[in-house]
């Protein structure tokens, strides 16, 4: 079934001013390229813009703020890593480059990716030139485009399943990675990078026009001279594997494979999305549908559909309704695979069955399949640094140096090194060990373990509220009222980002905390702790002062009413929030000092260098922080001869 080719990308109706950047920037050159050779801090709003898909945001660092002063400029760069995959040369470049350019860390985003950030303008283009000359890229890792690919990053050696989750993410990401020559004329004055050949398919791929798909004659063959109408998140996956949140992209792979671990084909998911807008309804997140099943010779031709339905179909005039996921809500399911059908030129296979999916971490050490050993790390917030006693940073750095080892970044902010001879295993943890570095994932806090909060303040232009910065204390402060309710070892998946677009997947945690103003949160509970299922907002704006006394009558009422084995998440989806609120309403707090009266706590903040060394004081010393507050203060007053009234 052959059907007429649409008409190309044309737009009409009030494009969006990005639209009229992308269509005077040549291709991502201009105005990028000039105001580059300038001696100014910073770039103009166009430049901002067609900056965004060469990888880097211009941002200002929030806690400088002075009125009447110029912002202190500095840009985040952002690397493209399908699969995660980072080979040590180029882990080694960016932990240089923090030093030299950046602001001393590197941090592992949620979608497999590195960022860094507190890059001054007149640096940029070398920090970019040395990812590029060292494995590295950064083209289209922000922008209207194909995004990062994520892909399960454990390295299963002897399972041809993730394996081909592992090739596959690569070819996708080369197949729908911008073409322009703009990249290396801007970064590399012209000289094209030595990177890893693409598959001939791709290659091939790339070119042949099924029914529309590829524009002729255009420096962008698949994108055009618009691009996409916004960003668009890819992954593969195999089944049974949630590591990389399926729900939330908007389109992934599935890899099926045959008795014999042989490639047949790829179950198709799309549609998935999650940023929104606060009071504004017609902004939500979506997860994503089950299309069809695509048998192997025919996955390029697919994704080439469903780009193209997306390419000239979004909306191009509001790029807050832009994604693909309000496409297919405005569509229907039924109607995005009938055109999808048209630009891949025969019918749509039926979706196969898979089994159900599991959140996995691959945290600690693990046996890849071929007699090496692999370490998954915990990374707080995925911010790799240096910070007291905790040398994370410097750890990397020897061990990599040392060992030459490869990295995989997980979806969850953490790292895997891999390819480790057995032989070295000691020695490897002997330096994690001397650095303060904790491998054993049981030795962490459950809850961290399974937590992530996107960067907000202070580099984040749109964060309204704190996020990584406040974390480490709101898991602390949550893990104290699952202690007061008896509760003690329960963990469940808690996710936080400052503003409502969701960089850190909140709408599928089992509690979602989401900036909603300054200190306070919007509250979404009742997703799964394998992230299948999208939550809901309980609460429009918590005051995160209030946070104790909103959780303990939730976690209350959990203990008491939660069936055998069941998740905090599911716990809140089963009951209802009708339930959980009435609960709420009636409950008495069991804790009093004793006649009767809940025993009053005052809250003060201490800043993040004082409460990570209190922290691990407090480990330490097997002492709650609490504790040791109170004696530091009750000794420094005495010292100065001020008695408590
Ligand atoms: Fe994000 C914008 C950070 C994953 C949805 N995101 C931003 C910016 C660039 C802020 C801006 O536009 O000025 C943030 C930079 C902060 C900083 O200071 O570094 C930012 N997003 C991140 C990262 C670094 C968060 C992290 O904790 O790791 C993640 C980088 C991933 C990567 O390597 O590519 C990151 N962002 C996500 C995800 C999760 C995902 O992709 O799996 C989402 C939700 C999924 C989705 O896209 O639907 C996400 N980010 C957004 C949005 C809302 C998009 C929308 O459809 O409405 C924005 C704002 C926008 O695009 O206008 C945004
Ligand atoms: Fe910034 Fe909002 Fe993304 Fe957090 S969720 S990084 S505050 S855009």
């Amino acid at each position: 079934m052959v059907k007429s080719a649409p008409a190309p990308t044309t737009i009409t109706r009030n494009p969006s001013k990005v639209e009229g950047l992308k269509e005077n920037s040549n291709f991502l050159r201009e105005p990028v390229a000039t105001e580059l050779l300038e001696d100014t801090t910073h770039f103009s709003e166009g430049a901002i813009q067609i900056l965004k898909f060469h990888g880097s945001y211009q941002q200002d660092n929030r806690d400088n703020r002075v009125k009447g002063q110029e912002k202190d400029y500095q840009f985040m760069l952002r690397t493209r890593n399908p699969g995660g995959f980072v080979p040590p040369q180029l882990y080694l470049t960016l932990d240089r480059l923090a030093s030299e350019y950046g602001n001393e860390t590197i941090r592992v985003t949620t979608r497999q990716g590195f960022q860094m950030h507190g890059i001054l303008k007149k640096n940029l283009k070398a920090a970019i030139a040395e990812i590029v000359q060292n494995m590295g890229t950064t083209l289209g890792a922000c922008g209207d485009v194909n995004r990062n690919v994520m892909a399960p990053p454990v390295p299963y050696k002897n399972s041809a399943e993730y394996q081909l989750a592992w090739e596959y993410a690569n070819n996708v990401a080369d197949l729908l990675s911008p073409q322009t020559g703009a990249y290396y004329e801007i970064w590399l004055d012209g000289e094209k990078a030595i990177s890893a050949e693409e598959s001939p398919e791709v290659k091939a791929a790339r070119q042949s026009n099924g029914n529309g798909t590829v524009i002729h004659d255009n420096e962008e063959p698949i994108y055009g001279t618009y691009y996409m109408p916004r960003k668009f998140k890819c992954s593969v996956t195999v089944p049974g594997d949630n590591s990389i949140d399926i729900y939330t992209q908007d389109l992934s792979l599935v890899v099926i494979t045959n008795d014999k671990g042989e490639l047949q084909g790829f179950d198709v998911f799309a549609g998935g999305g999650l940023g929104r807008t606060h009071n504004k309804e017609e902004t939500f997140a979506r997860a994503a549908d089950e299309i069809c099943y695509v048998a192997k010779e025919d996955v390029y031709d697919l994704i080439k559909a469903i780009v193209a339905t997306q390419r000239d179909y979004g909306d191009r005039t509001d790029r807050r309704h832009a994604r693909l996921k309000y496409l297919m809500n405005d569509w229907g399911v039924e109607k995005f695979r009938s055109q999808v059908e048209e630009y891949f030129g025969k019918s749509l296979e039926p979706f196969k069955e898979l089994p159900s999916w599991k959140y996995k971490d691959f945290l600690g050490w693990g046996e890849q399949g071929d007699g090496k050993l692999f370490l998954g790390l915990s990374i707080q917030n995925g911010r790799v640094k240096d910070e007291g006693e905790f040398q994370l940073r410097t750890a990397l750095r020897e061990i990599v140096q040392q060992f030459n080892l490869p990295i995989r970044l997980t979806p969850h902010q953490n790292l895997i090194l891999y390819d480790i001879e057995t032989k070295d295993k000691q020695t490897i943890q002997d330096i994690f060990s001397r650095c303060g570095i904790v491998t054993d994932p049981t030795k962490i806090s459950q809850l961290e373990r399974y937590a992530m909060a996107c960067p907000a303040l202070p580099t984040c232009g749109l964060a309204v509220t704190e996020s990584e910065r406040v974390i480490p204390q709101i898991l602390d402060r949550i893990d104290a009222v699952l202690k007061k309710v008896g509760l003690q070892n329960e963990h469940f998946v808690i996710r936080m980002t400052g503003c409502p677009n969701g960089c850190a997947r909140p709408y599928v945690a089992e509690l979602g905390f989401v900036g909603s103003g300054v200190e306070s949160y919007q509250i979404w509970l009742g997703g799964t702790p394998d992230q299948t299922r999208l939550a809901e907002p309980y609460v429009e704006k918590l005051p995160i002062n209030e946070l104790e006394s909103f959780l303990e009558p939730i976690f209350a009422f959990f203990k008491k009413s939660r069936e055998k084995g069941e998740s905090f998440g599911s716990f809140c989806a089963r009951v209802g929030f009708d339930a959980i609120r009435e609960f709420t309403e009636n409950y008495k707090p069991e804790s009093s000092n004793g006649n009767g009266h809940t025993k009053v706590r005052h809250r003060v903040g201490v800043r993040d260098d004082i409460y990570n060394i209190l922290k691990a004081a407090s480990e330490r010393q097997e002492k709650s922080m609490t504790d040791i507050v109170y004696e530091a203060l009750k000794d420094y007053f005495n010292k100065q001869g001020v008695q408590s009234t």
